[in-house]
């Protein structure tokens, strides 16, 4: 990992990993890529370039000598079902891209997957990492689409892909866009401003979340793994901690008590309802050492904590 582009660079995941790498390999290391300029503060060099172009994505590889490219940029689960012929051609023909254009060239990738590939008979509890995957969004259908690709690419050309199949990930820098799993991150903002918060999914919708600095850590340490240690090449399951909405309800009320959340499912809640409540990363702990660090309690609580500080609250 000399010189890394990261792609979806402004987005909830691309904006964090990019402060942890510019720890690990300097920021002058560090190409970040959006179809939306740059966002300050400006760290690290910027190119506006849409992953969906193949020759204008070609040309920032070979201007920087790219040599690792964290592959993020990607429409979400509730917003792909708004536009599910965009998200097909942003999550597919931008992962075709990367991959084509790492052929041959030693490039590693890391991309993103999610529990959405898994559907609607996919087993809920203890999901295994092989199993019934029948996504039901065009989201879904992509990160399966992607994970048959990547596997395809690895076998084929050597590509050194590695991938995650990513839980709802609880962030405060950069919020999330358009996914099912938001609610758990908006949450903390309206507990915060306005003590009151109406929930998209029910109270008893339960799905595998993880706090932010897992999630990156969890990407750098796939990266930073030896390519033996990689035995699956589509993707590997990843977990930290499930808890319901209640259950996230009840935690914050333990630091503000007057907090209220209200329920009113809207199309989100079949999403949630297909996805896995329980994860089994039995895998990625076996065979790259994968930990998480923190729960729901810790989640909450740095929430909370860095969150009022971010609204000056
Ligand atoms: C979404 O809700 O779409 C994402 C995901 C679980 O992949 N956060």
């Amino acid at each position: 990992m000399k010189n890394i582009l990261i792609t979806g660079v402004n987005g909830q995941i691309g904006s964090e990993l990019s402060e942890k790498l510019g720890a690990l390999v300097g920021l002058e290391n560090i190409v970040g890529m959006d179809l939306r300029p740059a966002t300050p503060p400006y760290q690290i060099t910027h190119e506006t370039v849409d992953v969906t172009k193949k020759e204008a994505l070609r040309q920032v590889i070979e201007k920087y000598n790219i040599d690792t490219i964290f592959h993020l940029a990607s429409l979400l689960s509730a917003r792909g079902e708004m536009n599910p012929d965009q998200t097909w051609e942003v999550n597919m023909t931008g992962l075709k891209n990367v991959l084509d254009l790492s052929r041959g060239k030693n490039i590693k990738i890391f991309w993103p997957s999610s529990i959405a590939v898994f559907g609607p008979t996919s087993p809920k509890e203890n999901t295994p990492q092989n199993t019934v995957v029948d996504p039901n969004t065009m989201y879904g259908i992509t990160k399966r689409a992607g994970e048959l690709l990547c596997q395809y690419y690895a076998g084929k050309f050597h590509v050194d892909v590695r991938s995650v199949r990513y839980p709802g990930i609880i962030s405060y820098k950069t919020e999330p866009g358009g996914g099912t799993t938001d609610y758990a991150v908006e949450i903390f903002y309206e507990a915060i401003r306005n003590k009151i918060y109406t929930c998209f999914v029910g109270g008893e919708t339960c799905l595998p979340m993880m706090y932010m600095d897992d999630a990156v850590r969890s990407a750098i340490e796939i990266m930073q793994a030896d390519p033996e240690q990689i035995k699956i090449r589509s993707s590997y399951n990843l977990a930290a901690v499930s808890f319901t909405a209640e259950e996230l309800t009840a935690e914050i009320k333990k630091n503000i008590p007057e907090f209220k959340c209200n329920y009113a499912p809207d199309f989100r809640q079949k999403i949630a309802d297909s996805w896995p409540k329980t994860i089994d990363d039995s895998c990625a702990r076996d065979d790259w050492n994968w930990q998480h660090e923190f729960d729901l309690a810790g989640i909450t609580k740095i929430m909370l904590e860095k969150l009022r500080e971010k609204l000056k609250l």
